[in-house]
């Protein structure tokens, strides 16, 4: 008889999700926001790709939100150790607004309004990984939670999906944002436990 290990690929709780090593799930919605929430009126919303030789894509709410959205339904997983399952999400796929950018770049450094950002390789926004999301459980993305829109990047750990973002740099070399200047990892992949520098 064979024998069926269970703990083998990490803890799997009801819904048959896995686990990221060292979280733990959590039912709730965590607000966590390195400063105060920035209002931003859609009249005033503008979201801009920009490339290494500062060619500029900028879509303002009507045409971001006129754009085919997707309702990903994707788990979350934040350094500080909870995970959410099952989120339900309604966005534009990067891959979308991507579509005629022109850039030989491999990195990105994501902007919101407020100041965060955040770095991760381009790839990472492509091939349906990523989303500009600005609704959350059937309703409109709440400000806390980055509203009116905010970047979803689920497969890396949370802090990569900035909340009320406003745009993407394009960069022939990788430069740290935010949080990743204060020592926590550079790509951030939770299933390899890549909280900070070194892991
Ligand atoms: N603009 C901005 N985006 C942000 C943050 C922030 O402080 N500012 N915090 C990050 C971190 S550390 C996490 S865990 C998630 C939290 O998202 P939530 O508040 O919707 O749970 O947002 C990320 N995006
Ligand atoms: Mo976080």
């Amino acid at each position: 008889m064979p024998i069926i290990s269970r703990g083998f690929h990490g803890r799997r709780p009801a819904g048959g999700h896995d686990l990221p090593p060292g979280q733990y799930e959590t039912h709730d919605f965590p607000v966590l926001s390195a400063g105060p929430t920035p209002h931003v009126p859609v009249e005033d919303w503008e979201f801009t790709i920009s490339t290494e030789s500062d060619t500029r894509y900028t879509w303002n709410w009507d045409e971001l939100t006129a754009l085919p959205a997707e309702t990903p339904t994707v788990d979350l997983h934040c350094v500080t150790k909870w995970s959410k399952f099952e989120t339900q999400w309604r966005g534009v796929p990067l891959d979308t607004l991507f579509e005629d950018v022109e850039t030989a770049a491999d990195y990105a450094l994501v902007h919101s309004y407020g100041g965060y950002t955040t770095n991760l390789p381009l790839e990472d926004l492509l091939d349906g990984k990523a989303w500009i999301a600005y609704g959350y459980d059937g309703e409109e993305l709440a400000p806390e939670h980055g509203g009116p829109a905010r970047l979803l990047v689920p497969h890396l750990y949370l802090w990569k999906s900035a909340k009320w973002v406003r745009g993407i740099r394009l960069l022939l070399q990788d430069e740290p944002g935010f949080w990743e200047s204060a020592g926590y990892h550079d790509y951030g992949d939770p299933w390899r436990e890549q909280r900070y520098q070194g892991d």
